[in-house]
């Protein structure tokens, strides 16, 4: 008896889950892209459909053809379908259908008319000053973005891991800050949507965190509403370019954060490489990438582990997350009009994906630059990854880290000053070494004036340096103003002045101390100086005099030279040393133009400089 009534229980619960399933009509909750452009090398392009009951649909898009028969995912939550875009498309939204014999459900999908090339997508080089800021901590422009309704709670100024309120708003109001300082390229951290809630997986001081920084997408499409909306960032691109300044966005291919939906629904079963719960932990050992002496494990271990252990790894060799991500990247880009890719963890990706990605990616935007993240101080290791060097595809330029510690060594710490001749003799490894971004403080790292026997002093040196030497220049938001930070989330500090109710303005000069002002200046002078001087942005590099605490070195084009000299001593100095490879014959008379020095006149190709303690000075003829 009692197994007859379970029997006629199992059969009832059986139908009813038979007949609510095929009951159930399709639902479509997002479109990926959501729209495209007109005359894209990329023709067709993928949709990928995100809804529920979509198993045995037929997509229709109002006005466009579809290509292919769509692939539907087992669990009827994923379609990928091929759509093609007349070149005479007309712009405007389109009606996405889904149909199935339970019914049907829409979705709009917009044409976009391509954006004019003409000041857009127009890459960056050594000529342009790059300044990277961290959206949510420089300026909060519009303070009614701070609790949004779908992310509440999340913003707390005395909380360093929350969201401070800083937005795109923010950064176009301070435009002409930036280019009163002679920024002519904004990096800006990653502004994808980050989770709306707390992370309760990555613990901060063991407590939960927000994704304040940008670095855990949980959607590729759309802004982050801290930050403002895709309406903001075209608006921001947009008037960056009117004041001569290039936007340079953050892209991650690597992973996705911990709450993006695909982690418990992915849309192909190979889509991340492991799963929440069996997934391999990133060992950070880069070093084994091309050790001749690998065995596949560790090198497994550090491409398809989960960053920090809870950052899921997308499997870029599967070609759906490959197309997916490329047209993202061409994306926001034909989206925007933006015009630089900073690429995080770069080497964390195969290059059989970077390989197909760049040539998307200069089939559509022939002039673009992308700067690769390789956090690493070895030259060997990090020259691996530019362009073409090991017969693969890597990015234009990379972040110069080795330069980047051997800087922070000597004018922050004042250790011998030949370490930095000697990190750039090794620049016959690299494709192009003028091509790679140079830098004295970044998000991940302390702030310069953090490390132990930093100065203002040792500050202004190493910007001399960076902003003379060969290179893209890349400054951190607030070193300018000498701000300190001994660690990862301190050195993201608020900018003084950018946050309602601070007590100082130090976007303008009234607000800031008389020690702040005196290096603002200075890096301004440095600043006008590269536009100034065209050696300081093409000239090739020779180094003159190297010794435990001055270096000299000469930017040389052929009609005009600049001289560099660098004293990182904690006493006065004077040199001699010869000149003749910056062209500067005998009688030629140099003058300093930072006042470093007196003027100075070659004889015997030689000239002789006297320098304060820690100071620089340029020499341009007279
Ligand atoms: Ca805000
Ligand atoms: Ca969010
Ligand atoms: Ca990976």
């Amino acid at each position: 008896m009692k197994n007859r009534s379970a029997l006629i229980r199992l059969f009832c619960v059986h139908l009813w889950l038979t007949l609510t399933v095929a009951a159930q009509a399709p639902e479509i909750l997002r479109v990926d892209p959501p729209s495209w452009w007109s005359r894209s090398t990329v023709n067709p392009v993928r949709l990928m459909i995100h809804g529920r009951n979509l198993q045995n649909a037929r997509v229709d898009v109002q006005g466009l053809r579809i290509i292919n028969t769509p692939t539907i995912n087992e669990r009827g939550t994923y379609i990928f379908v091929d759509v093609f875009i007349a070149p005479d498309a007309r712009p405007g939204e389109r009606s996405i259908s889904v149909t199935t014999p339970r019914g049907s459900a829409r979705a709009p999908f917009e044409v976009l008319a391509p954006l004019n090339r003409a000041g857009r997508f127009q890459g960056f080089s050594p000529a342009d000053v790059m300044y990277l800021i961290m959206i949510d901590r420089f300026a909060d422009g519009d303070p009614s973005n701070n609790n949004p309704l779908q992310s509440r709670g999340l913003y707390d100024r005395a909380n360093k891991f929350y969201y401070h309120g800083g937005d795109l708003q923010g950064v176009i109001d301070r435009l002409p800050y930036l280019k009163e300082l002679g920024v002519t390229a904004i990096w800006l951290t990653p502004w994808y949507d980050n989770y709306d809630r707390l992370n309760y997986v990555e613990l901060k001081e063991e407590k939960p965190s927000t994704g304040f920084h940008g670095y855990n997408p949980q959607d590729f499409y759309a802004v982050e509403e801290h930050f403002g909306s895709l309406a903001k960032l075209r608006e921001l691109v947009e008037a960056a370019h009117r004041a001569g300044i290039k936007i340079i966005q953050d892209q991650v291919m690597n992973h996705t954060g911990p709450y993006h939906p695909w982690v418990d629904d992915p849309p192909t079963p190979a889509w991340f490489n492991g799963t929440k719960t069996k997934h391999l932990k990133n060992s950070f050992q880069t070093w084994e990438l091309h050790d001749p002496h690998y065995i596949k494990q560790l090198r497994r271990e550090t491409m398809e582990g989960w960053f920090l252990d809870f950052l899921p790894d997308l499997n870029q060799l599967d070609p759906e997350v490959s197309r997916y991500l490329i047209q993202n990247t061409l994306w926001w880009i034909g989206a925007t009009g933006l015009d630089g890719i900073r690429m995080d963890t770069w080497q964390y990706v195969p290059n059989e994906f970077w390989a197909e990605w760049t040539a998307a990616l200069r089939r559509e935007f022939p002039n673009f630059v992308v700067v690769g993240e390789v956090k690493d101080g070895d030259v060997v290791h990090t020259s691996y990854f530019q362009r073409e060097r090991m017969l693969f595809t890597g990015p234009d330029s990379l972040l110069d880290f080795p330069l980047f510690y051997a800087i922070r060594r000597a004018f922050a710490e004042g250790k011998p000053i030949d370490e930095i001749p000697k990190t750039l003799a090794k620049d016959y490894l690299y494709h192009d070494s003028d091509a790679l971004v140079t830098l004295l403080g970044g998000h991940d790292d302390g702030r310069f004036m953090s490390e132990e026997g930093a100065s203002v002093a040792g500050l202004k040196l190493a910007n001399a340096f960076l902003l003379t030497t060969r290179g893209v220049p890349q400054l951190y938001y607030g070193d300018e103003l000498a701000m300190t930070g001994p660690d990862e989330p301190t050195t993201r500090g608020d900018f003084p002045g950018g946050f309602p109710g601070d007590k100082r303005n130090a976007f303008i000069e009234s607000g800031r101390t008389k020690e702040e002002q005196e290096l603002f200046s200075y890096i301004r002078r440095l600043t006008r100086l590269h536009t100034e001087l065209e050696p300081l942005r093409k000239g090739g590099l020779f180094n003159l005099y190297v010794s435990e605490q001055q270096y000299a070195y000469a930017r040389v084009r052929q009609t005009s030279s600049v001289v560099v000299v660098l004293n990182n001593d904690k006493e006065p100095a004077e040199i001699e040393f010869d000149v003749t490879a910056a062209n500067f014959t005998d009688g030629t008379k140099l003058r300093d133009r930072l006042d470093a020095s007196k003027d100075v006149i070659v004889r015997n190709g030689k000239v002789r400089v006297s320098l304060p303690k820690r100071s620089a000075a340029i020499f341009v003829r007279l």
